[in-house]
C-alpha cells in the first residue's frame, strides 16, 4: 500500500518538479508536454508506458496531435505518494531526451 505524502513531503515534491502544477482537489500533479508532431508525442507516450508498466504505476493522460497531458496521483492512497515522484522523474528524463 502506497503512503500518501504529508504536507512537508508534498511541498518538497512540488519544489522538485517546478513545471508540474498541483491540483489540490485530487492531490495530483499535472503537466502538458508539447512535441513537433504526433509521431514524437506518441513515441514519448510509448516510452512512458513501458516505464509505467515496469513501475506498476500508471499515468492518467490524454493526447491530441502533438500534445500530451499527464496527471499523476496514487489511487491506492487517494493522493500523491513517492510513486508519483518516481514516475514524474522518469517522465522528465524521457521528455528531456526526446
Ligand atoms: N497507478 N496511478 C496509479 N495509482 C495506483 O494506485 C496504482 C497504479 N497502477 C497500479 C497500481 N496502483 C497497483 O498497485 C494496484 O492497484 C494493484
Amino acid at each position: 500500500m502506497a503512503h500518501k505524502l504529508g504536507d512537508e513531503a508534498r511541498a518538497a515534491l512540488l519544489a522538485r518538479f517546478p513545471d508540474w502544477t498541483h491540483d489540490p482537489a485530487r492531490d495530483a500533479i499535472q503537466r502538458r508536454f508539447q512535441f513537433a508532431d504526433f509521431a514524437q508525442a506518441f513515441g514519448f507516450m510509448a516510452s512512458v508506458a513501458i516505464i509505467a508498466e515496469k513501475m506498476d504505476h500508471h499515468p492518467e493522460w490524454s493526447n491530441v496531435y502533438n500534445r500530451v497531458d499527464i496527471l499523476l496521483t496514487t489511487h491506492d492512497c487517494d493522493g500523491l505518494s513517492e510513486r508519483d515522484a518516481r514516475l514524474a522523474e522518469a517522465i522528465e528524463r524521457l521528455a528531456g531526451s526526446a
